[in-house]
């Protein structure tokens, strides 16, 4: 069903699909052929139900076919996918996770979209290390097994890229909210605290900063103020119960809650003390916010309170035609729990309080529906979370009022989708 829609816009920058709309619904022909009928299922003659199917009249697979599971194949198209144009090369790049084909909060392994700056590293953990320097009393050095020899911790976090919405800054591009925010994953870490290692070597009284670091191409380094590091940083080995795939940092990661990807250094290898911030690439020309005096905002970790309507969505068009129909979606905020989503169906005119479900972390993505009757008449379908702080997710148009056009990174605005009467959905603006 999602045949046409499962690629980005294509493969040029695509400004037709910059679309403006009026907020008033537009009177178009009554009725679509096509979208009203009911579903097939449980018609006279079904063949679903008539006909000895062959998983029914043969003996399946063996116990020994499948010794590391995969998703049926049925499922195959449910896949990371990412946006040729983007970026110049594959190793330098990004894919995104299928927001719009997953339920519930956790993010499979298989599925947490991927940003390497130098490709993924495969590490023999024998050979990994971990080294701490700098501002401490007693440099180490840890083995992996040194490192598992901490107390260890089980957390859900969300993992935001600061880019995730980026192209979204200047008008809708992107059709689909695996591409326009699918930067992000949430998984449950398993590892140990970050404070616990530091205070195994001792940080002198004149630490207050710290550089981690990568062991892959990019050798990756982002400063990190101590207080963070102390609060909540871990140094993770499992996802979602499993060593880290090699993709997301595998042996070790640093997770740093709530704050941008670019942070969460994977295959970490050494982190430095210092007194001060090291103003490294990834602080400076990247991963800073271009405002329209041409200053630049610095040190902008906290990944604001955002949402966005996962079905439906570009990539999941509303295919059942009018009646009962689920709306679900994600929300998020780096500051701490959600405590409430709103759902427009208007545009924005008027709101409900969408339904929370499953289970509710801090600096963890929330799961919520909006279970409602649909007509049949386009809708301009819009998300609002509001976290625990009362930090509310603003309008695209308020972020450029404050922030202007030129940035690509922490764009949490109001996504709008477009479902027209066939129940197509669109990523469009209101104006
Ligand atoms: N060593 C290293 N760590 C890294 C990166 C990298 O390229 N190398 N990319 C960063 C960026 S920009 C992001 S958004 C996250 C992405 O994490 P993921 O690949 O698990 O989604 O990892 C961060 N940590
Ligand atoms: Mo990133």
């Amino acid at each position: 069903m999602d045949k046409p829609s499962e690629s980005p816009s294509g493969p040029v920058l695509n400004l037709s699909r910059r679309r403006l709309l009026k907020g008033a619904a537009t009177a178009g022909s009554a009725a679509v052929a096509g979208t009203l009928a009911p579903a097939a299922a449980g018609a006279a003659g079904d063949p679903a139900i008539t006909e000895i199917q062959d998983w029914n009249r043969y003996l399946g697979d063996g116990v020994d076919a499948r010794p590391y599971g995969s998703p049926s194949q049925h499922e195959a198209h449910v896949i990371r996918r990412n946006v040729p144009w983007l970026t110049a090369d594959p190793v330098s790049s990004v894919n995104f996770t299928p927001l719009h084909k997953l339920d519930g909060i956790i993010t499979p392994n298989g599925l947490c979209f991927e940003r390497h700056h130098g490709g993924i590293a495969e590490i023999d953990p024998a050979a990994h290390r971990l080294m701490i320097n700098g501002l401490v009393e007693r440099p180490l050095v840890f083995a992996m097994e040194d490192i598992k020899r901490f107390p260890r911790y089980n957390h859900v976090y969300f993992l935001e890229c600061a880019a995730n919405s980026g192209m979204e800054w200047r008008g809708a591009q992107l059709n689909g909210c695996q591409f326009t925010h699918g930067m992000v994953h949430n998984v449950m870490y398993t590892g140990v605290k970050l404070g616990d290692i530091l205070n195994e070597a001792g940080l002198k009284p004149s630490a207050k900063w710290l550089l981690p670091e990568g062991a892959d191409a990019s050798a990756m380094t982002r400063s990190v103020p101590l207080e963070k590091a102390l609060d909540d940083c871990l140094v993770a080995f499992c996802m979602n119960g499993e060593a880290l795939r090699p993709e997301q940092g595998y042996p070790l990661r640093l997770v740093v809650p709530g704050w941008e990807g670019n942070m969460w250094i994977k295959w970490l290898r050494r982190i430095e003390v210092g007194d001060q911030p090291w103003h490294h690439r990834e602080e400076t020309s990247k991963y800073t916010d271009l405002l329209a005096d041409g200053s630049a905002r610095r040190f902008t970790w906290t990944m604001d309170v955002k949402s966005v309507i996962t079905n439906p969505s570009p990539q999941a068009p509303l295919d059942h035609g009018r009646g009962q129909t689920v709306l679900t979606g994600l929300a998020w905020s780096g500051h701490g729990r959600i405590s409430r989503v709103d759902v427009s169906v208007d545009g924005g005119r008027n709101w409900q309080t969408a339904r929370l479900d499953g289970p509710s972390y801090s600096k963890s993505v929330h799961r919520f529906y909006h279970d409602f009757e649909w007509n049949g008449s386009e809708l301009f379908l819009q998300s609002r979370a509001i976290d625990e702080f009362g930090n509310v997710q603003p309008t695209k148009n308020a972020l450029r009022k404050a922030r202007g056009e030129n940035s690509i990174y922490h764009n949490n605005g109001i996504q709008t989708w477009h479902i027209g009467e066939d129940g197509s959905a669109e990523n469009v603006e209101i104006s």
